[in-house]
């Protein structure tokens, strides 16, 4: 992934718009804001059958957990379980109680997660133009924890664009456009509207589950890929969290520039939108083609983990 002829992000993202002070200067949520009581409301009409759709991956999956290149999946270990009782120094409690204990040593980012807003940056600013310095030994400004302690509720959209597109998965370096999502939409009879949480899905992860370690060979994922018209529409639509199946988002290396992760910048820390990744968006997808309804209730709330980067998360999305 190291790309030494690419240009520098300042001059990639130089035309791109940002939402800086829009909320204020001690802002650390962004375009979460978006999503006031109304919009709890406006997600709430769309629940229809009161069927729940948890969309977390399996952390600690027998068949292995997707992670970004140098991340590792969670290890969990038992600490305490009846076999504990074996021997002559057990822990012994009144009455006889025994019980089962564990702990997981994992990164923040390596399963289904919300991103902090302060997870990315260029040119010495994170979001809201806050020091870079201040993600020294942990973000003072912009972690996962206001985001946590808010919570994330609104009325979400799924863009199927596997299915759109017609194959089982989108393809490695695969992109597509915010225009290309809007017709997506309209070909689930649907519409993107302002203020929406955008769930896509490219059901691209299957690959690491067919192929296991060749998944990871010229790692380029699928995805959203950068314009300044893109992120224009991103402001103007006022999209407050856009949630995929894939690790990162979006197309992994811009094609045009060659950059890394150009919208986690423009989209993050320039306009305040919060990323989730890794979400299974298979069972959601299925009930979706089946019922035609591609609109629901989307309701989130990561850990509350001090001054992070970043959290897992169990999102529902309730039909
Ligand atoms: C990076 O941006 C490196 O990771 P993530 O996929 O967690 O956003």
């Amino acid at each position: 992934m190291t790309q030494t002829t690419a240009p520098d992000m300042t001059e990639v993202l130089a035309d791109a718009p940002t939402n800086w002070g829009k909320w204020g200067d001690d802002d650390e949520v962004g375009a979460l804001n978006y999503l006031t009581a109304e919009e709890v409301l406006r997600g709430v009409r769309h629940v229809k059958k009161g069927e729940v759709f948890a969309l977390q991956r399996l952390i600690g999956d027998p068949k292995g957990d997707p992670v970004w290149p140098g991340r590792s999946p969670a290890e969990r270990t038992q600490i305490l379980d009846e076999s504990s009782w074996d021997g002559a120094d057990a822990p012994a409690f009144p009455g006889g109680l025994h019980y089962a204990d564990d702990k997981i040593n994992a990164f923040l980012q390596g399963s289904t997660q919300y991103d902090a807003l302060g997870h990315v940056w260029y040119g010495g600013k994170i979001w809201n133009g806050y020091d870079a310095r201040t993600t020294v030994g942990g973000l003072k400004k912009a972690s996962v924890e206001p985001i946590a302690q808010r919570g994330v509720v609104g009325r979400g959209i799924l863009l199927d664009m596997a299915r759109f597109r017609g194959k089982p998965t989108l393809d490695k370096g695969e992109t597509f456009t915010h225009e290309d999502l809007i017709a997506c939409a309209e070909a689930q009879g649907v519409q993107i509207e302002k203020r929406d949480v955008l769930v896509i899905r490219t059901n691209f992860l299957q690959l690491f589950f067919d192929q296991g370690p060749a998944f990871y060979e010229g790692f380029n994922e699928p995805g959203l890929t950068y314009s300044p018209e893109l992120v224009r529409w991103f402001q103007e639509m006022e999209i407050p969290n856009l949630v995929t199946d894939t690790i990162a988002n979006e197309v992994t290396t811009d094609p045009e520039s060659g950059v890394a992760l150009p919208l986690h910048c423009a989209l993050m820390r320039n306009l305040g939108v919060t990323l989730t990744e890794i979400a299974d968006l298979e069972k959601l997808a299925a009930s979706c083609a089946e019922d035609g309804q591609y609109t629901f209730l989307y309701a989130a709330a990561p850990l509350k983990v001090h001054e992070a980067s970043g959290s897992p998360v169990n999102p529902l999305a309730i039909k």
